[in-house]
């Protein structure tokens, strides 16, 4: 019976250290301040000159159109989108999840993808900034920027025209 005493002062001695640790220190998922995360930019509008899309890396790309099938050049949506800084390298985080991109054209028409949809990562869906279909400049009419997204059922939001293109974050 003579370890009791000290066995009470053990625990006693415990529950001091307990009350005094921080509330971090005991539990892992806790931590004193949380890194704010920083506040998405919106809307962020896509550099569409001519030194920035000549500085990407350009392939072929075909897309039915109604019943025509165009056979078009350009860049991959995503990687402008990406080289421009409006959107991060690597697996979207949440906040971006909530964000889409808007293209309009000068005729008025306009379009949008929700950011998920056309990261490989997460939707997939491939969408492309062409200039040149069957081997010529495209012309007033449809460019000299035009979008095309090959996956589509329906050619609708192959944007011809296109004017602008945005990221925004939903409100
Ligand atoms: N700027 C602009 N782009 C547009 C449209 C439009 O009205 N304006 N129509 C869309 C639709 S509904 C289709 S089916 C295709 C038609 O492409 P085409 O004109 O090359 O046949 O363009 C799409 N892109
Ligand atoms: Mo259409």
């Amino acid at each position: 019976m003579t370890r009791l005493p000290a066995l009470r002062t053990a625990s006693a001695a415990c529950l001091l250290l307990a009350l005094a640790l921080p509330a971090a220190a005991q539990d892992p998922h806790l931590r004193a301040s949380e890194p704010a995360p920083a506040p998405i930019a919106s809307p962020v509008a896509v550099p569409l000159d001519a030194a920035t899309l000549a500085a990407l890396p350009r392939q072929p790309v075909t897309a039915r159109v109604h019943d025509a099938e165009l056979a078009c050049e350009g860049i991959p949506l995503m990687a402008l989108l990406r080289a421009s800084g409006a959107v991060p390298e690597g697996a979207l985080r949440s906040a971006h999840l909530g964000r889409y991109v808007l293209v309009d054209a000068r005729d008025g028409y306009r379009v949008l993808f929700s950011l998920a949809e056309l990261d490989p990562g997460t939707g997939n869906r491939e969408a492309w900034l062409v200039d040149r279909c069957a081997g010529a400049a495209l012309d007033d009419k449809d460019g000299p920027l035009r979008l095309l997204v090959p996956g589509d059922t329906r050619a609708a939001r192959s944007v011809r025209q296109v004017e602008a293109i945005n990221v925004v974050v939903a409100p």
